[in-house]
């Protein structure tokens, strides 16, 4: 049985096996919990990602995908990137925010993470409503099956939190 816990804070100071990153194709960094990862974790975690785009990914990751990295200076032991989709108004991309909780949870599962922490995927630059980006976070992570014993959702601020809160009552 997965538990779900909520935090507000810094999803670099966490300390969890696998921390999910909101990264973009490219995997070379951005902003946003992308930039505060490679800020923190240090260089170890770009050299990786390069190398996984030079060996599997030259076009780049494709959204709703998830891949594995060191964790570099994290309190953590891999990072797990994954690419939101951007929020559409007029095209229904659910399926793909749904995919990036999926899949990360796969990779957890096989690196054998117990606990792994997730930011609220496309919800920053992406700007999805985080509502509803709550709401797919929670049923999907609800309605996969892992071997994952603690999923994490680090939220950033009051806000962000309390939405989260009430989509898990
Ligand atoms: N810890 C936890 N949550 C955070 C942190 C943090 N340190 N920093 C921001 N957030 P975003 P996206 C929240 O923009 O929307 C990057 O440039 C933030 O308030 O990081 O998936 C990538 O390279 C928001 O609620 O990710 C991509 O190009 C949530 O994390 C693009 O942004 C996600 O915001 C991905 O955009």
């Amino acid at each position: 049985m997965t538990s779900i816990t909520l935090v507000r804070g810094d999803i670099t100071q966490q300390f969890v096996d696998a921390v999910v990153n909101a990264a973009n194709s490219s995997l070379l960094g951005g902003g946003g919990v992308d930039g505060a990862i490679h800020r923190r974790g240090g260089p170890e975690i770009l050299q990786e990602c390069r190398r996984l785009r030079a060996s599997h990914y030259g076009k780049g990751l494709p959204t709703g995908r998830a891949v594995a990295t060191t964790a570099g200076l994290l309190d953590a032991r891999w990072v797990i990137h994954t690419v939101g989709p951007v929020w559409s108004a007029t095209e229904d991309r659910s399926d793909l925010l749904a995919s990036c909780y999926r899949e990360s949870l796969r990779v957890a599962d096989e690196l054998g993470a117990a606990t792994v922490a997730f930011p609220a995927i496309s919800t920053g630059v992406y700007r999805w409503p985080m509502d509803d980006a709550a709401r797919i976070a929670v049923e999907t992570v609800r309605g996969t099956p892992t071997a994952v014993e603690e999923v994490r959702f680090v939220l950033f601020d009051d806000a962000a939190y309390e939405t989260f809160a009430r989509r898990l009552d």
